[in-house]
């Protein structure tokens, strides 16, 4: 579909657009909707990068791009998603949506001065998200000209005094934030979180803020590690996969090999969702030339269980009452020695399952007690289970209640520490949980702050700082005035899009370090520049010789990334460089080496060896072939807990069944985009064409409220504290899923998530559950 710049001046020129611009293209064509049969991934997937490409004028540069991707130790990291690499290494091991990102990146288009001194910042802010980030790669600094309404070319060292004199002059250190998107690698991270600590703030809100806040915290509780276990190998000798609250063929297509491998061997693999997504079905997997050659599929599913939205933790917890009850006359249905021997806490635990009454968990979950049956019989008769999870179960008012649920069934059967078994969590951006791990982190623990301080010769602040949406709200109170974006789409991404625009624009400094123009850059504070970088395809050249970045998969394995293409323009700078910029001029007195460390990022490894837990010999280590795993207590069943033990959790069930009248919604991705970033109004998968603004809804609940196929509705949302927002003229959608449950497309529908809509759980927005009302369009 190619709308974009021109069609989008014209309707922009033409008063067509309506209060609040698109996000995606301008429509090609009517919307339709034709439920998909075919396999996942195949033909399909081929047919739509061919033309991507084709579209992206980048016939040349994306297929060389992608032989050089996820290869051990040669090339870079799949910009991607943080599935890992296959460690057969051989393979191409590469996906639909990874080609459409790396190429996203590597296009040909190029937003110079020219384009800034054309279109004033006001009439960007009328155009698409689709057409901003479509104008291609920035190419220079730029300051935004109040008097003028534009951006600006300024010099880097002008961009960089302006952000050293702006944090100079502020009241005190907390006065700013710096957000991270989870793509930063980890050497920039490291120096990103330095700069902010010596500063004197621990203000480091990030996207796993909205993402997966709830399992690390749940995680830690019961296991003490924030990460999964388990690496692709476990995965491939497993005998039973819990799949939960994931969209896997858009959103982590390199699952879908695990799954069809699983599949032939045997594995039995069970799908909990609403919706009945494309990977619970069949697929062919892209780098099986054969099976593509022949049409064969392969089944990547066992079993498929429509939960209500949020009635995972009351499914889990009747797989695990059913397993104590047989555990009654058969003693082999739990591992009474592992739970004597490693886990604390199980009498209590037992006696909640045995209080659930089965009338509970059937209303909660949504479910019969014969499918619930059916799938504590899957995990009863596994020796070896995985259970694996995505923001379907994190982005909840009770994402922790149900981690820690999740790690409660696997403890009983001592579904931890050995091959094949554990929690598996499917991280999002490519280096969000590298992040955590190089200190990202809003409430950093003591010890990791006393060896920062001994290491760099800082003094640390100790009180916790700002995640995402404290950092909106103090925004908005006039409490934090200058706020740096390291990547990522914040006014976009954010919940409660019209407040956090107005918490933006009330800034006296945004700063976004960003590869293309988005809505971040349109709607900025009093002072803003947009300071362009290097991507990750990129070759980085500084004054040692080439470097290459580090980050870190799902399964905490650390490797190299090392750029190869020519960079976008000259003028970029790499986010080391740029993080180093900044700090040198906002702090003129700093101990820390700042220029020194981004002229070589073995330097900064080398002290990240000396904070950083696990990364002991980092700079060897990393250039092993395919890198290093992070050493995970828990797998070896060490677990730092206050117990020393893993510890089983006895929350209650909430009550998650929508009031009369009422539906809980959740928001999600498309196939065709990349959280902010989209890449065409289809949703190959669920059979839509055409169409971005719509809602999907359980048929009876449309034909209960009056609304037909592609019926206009309004949808309110009601918030925690009474106060309602609403989006008009939605077309509602019939499809396969439980009654009382809708769904819609992020970030469109953040306009419907209120910023006091947290969990007080995990402080995540609960993007998966909102409360709403669905009515035909008056
Ligand atoms: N191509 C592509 N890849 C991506 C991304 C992208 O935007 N595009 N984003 C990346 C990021 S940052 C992340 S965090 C991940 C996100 O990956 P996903 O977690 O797959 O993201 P969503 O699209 O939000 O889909 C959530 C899924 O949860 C289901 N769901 C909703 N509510 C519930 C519930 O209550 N219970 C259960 N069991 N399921 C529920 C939805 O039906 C949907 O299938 O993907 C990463 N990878
Ligand atoms: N309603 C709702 N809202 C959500 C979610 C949801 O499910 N529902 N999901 C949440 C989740 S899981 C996440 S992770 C967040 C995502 O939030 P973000 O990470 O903030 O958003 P992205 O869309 O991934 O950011 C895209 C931008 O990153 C920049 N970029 C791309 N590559 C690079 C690079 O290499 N370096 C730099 N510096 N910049 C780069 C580009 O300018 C691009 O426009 O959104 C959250 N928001
Ligand atoms: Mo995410």
């Amino acid at each position: 579909m190619s709308t974009s710049r021109d069609e989008q001046q014209r309707r922009t020129a033409e008063g067509e657009q309506g209060p609040e611009p698109r996000v995606g293209p301008a429509p090609g064509g009517e919307p339709s909707f034709r439920p998909y049969h075919h396999p996942a991934a195949g033909w399909g997937a081929a047919k739509s990068v061919s033309r991507f490409l084709a579209r992206e004028g980048a016939l040349v540069d994306g297929p060389r791009a992608i032989v050089r991707m996820n290869h051990e130790n040669a090339g870079f990291d799949c910009p991607g998603c943080a599935w890992p690499d296959d460690t057969k290494g051989l393979r191409l091991d590469i996906c639909e949506n990874g080609i459409k990102h790396v190429t996203w990146e590597m296009t040909r288009k190029r937003v110079g001065r020219a384009f800034f001194a054309e279109h004033s910042v006001s009439e960007l802010s009328e155009w698409s998200d689709f057409a901003l980030e479509d104008q291609g790669r920035l190419t220079e600094p730029m300051v935004y000209d109040p008097g003028r309404d534009h951006y600006v070319p300024i010099s880097w060292r002008d961009a960089f005094e302006l952000v050293g004199r702006t944090l100079r002059e502020l009241d005190a250190p907390g006065q700013a934030a710096f957000y991270t998107s989870g793509r930063l690698g980890n050497e920039a991270t490291f120096l990103y979180q330095l700069m902010a600590r010596e500063l004197g703030t621990n203000n480091l809100p990030d996207c796993s803020n909205m993402c997966h806040e709830a399992s690390g915290r749940a995680l830690e509780a019961s296991l003490g590690t924030g990460k999964g276990t388990v690496d692709l190998k476990d995965w491939q000798s497993t005998d039973a996969l819990f799949i939960m609250g994931v969209n896997a063929a858009s959103n982590a297509p390199r699952m879908l090999t695990a799954l069809a491998e699983a599949y032939r061997r045997g594995a039995q693999i069970v799908h909990v969702n609403p919706l009945i997504e494309a990977a619970a079905r069949r697929t062919i997997i892209p780098h099986d030339f054969v099976d593509m050659a022949t049409g064969h599929s392969t089944r990547t599913s066992t079993l498929n269980l429509q939960v209500r939205i949020g009635g995972d933790m009351a499914l889990l917890r009747g797989m695990a009452k059913a397993v104590l009850e047989q555990a009654r006359s058969d003693p082999k249905a739990l591992d009474q020695e592992f739970i004597e021997r490693h886990t604390i806490g199980f009498d209590d635990y037992r006696k909640v399952c045995e209080a659930t009454p089965w009338q509970e968990i059937e209303r909660q979950s949504g479910l019969d007690r014969a499918d619930i049956l059916k799938a504590a019989r899957v995990y009863r008769d596994a020796d070896r289970s995985i259970v694996s999870w995505c923001l379907g179960l994190s982005q909840h008012e009770h994402g922790v209640d149900t981690v820690r649920e999740i790690v409660n069934l696997l403890l009983l059967r001592g579904n931890l520490g050995r091959e094949g078994a554990g929690p598996s969590p499917v991280r999002g951006h490519s280096n969000v949980q590298g992040n955590r791990t190089c200190g990202i982190d809003h409430r950093p623990s003591a010890e990791f702050l006393d060896r920062l301080a001994a290491v760099c010769g800082i003094d640390p602040p100790r009180e916790h700082g700002l995640d995402t949406v404290g950092t909106v709200a103090a925004m908005r109170r006039g409490d934090v005035k200058v706020f740096v974006g390291m990547g990522g789409n914040f006014a976009l991404a954010a919940p409660d899009t019209l407040l956090t625009y107005e918490a933006l624009r009330s800034c006296d400094l945004t700063v976004q370090v960003s590869t293309k123009l988005n809505r971040s850059h349109v709607v900025h504070g009093r002072q803003a520049l947009i300071l362009p970088c290097l991507g990750r395809t990129e070759k980085d050249h500084r004054r040692s010789g080439i470097q290459s970045t580090s980050v870190e998969d799902s399964m905490s394995m650390v490797h190299l990334s090392v750029g190869m293409k020519r960079p976008a323009s000259r003028h970029l700078l790499s986010e080391p460089a740029i993080i180093a910029g900044m700090a040198r001029a906002a702090l003129p007195h700093s101990p820390t080496p700042w220029q020194w460390y981004a002229e070589d990022y073995d330097r900064i490894r080398d002290t990240m060896a000396q904070v950083l837990d696990g990364f002991e010999d980092f700079n060897r280590r990393v250039r092993l072939p395919l890198g290093f795993r992070i050493k995970q207590p828990a797998r070896e069943l060490v677990f730092l807990t206050p117990s020393g033990k893993a510890e089983f959790s006895a929350a209650p069930l909430p009550d998650v069944v929508p009031a009369p009248g009422t539906l809980a919604l959740g928001t999600m991705r498309s196939h065709d985009q990349w959280n902010t970033t989209i890449y065409s109004d289809n949703d190959r998968y669920r059979g839509i064409k055409n169409l971005r603004t719509l809602v999907f809804m359980n048929e009876d609940d449309m034909r209960e409220r009056g609304i037909c196929e592609f019926g206009p509705v309004d949808i309110v949302s009601t918030a925690k504290d009474g106060t309602t927002r609403s989006l008009d003229g939605f077309l509602a959608v019939p499809y396969d899923m439980p009654r009382g449950c809708a769904a819609g497309y992020m970030p469109e529908m953040n306009v419907l998530v209120a910023l006091c809509d947290f969990s007080e759980q995990s402080d995540q927005p609960l993007m998966k559950h909102l409360r709403v009302t669905i009515a035909p369009s008056t």
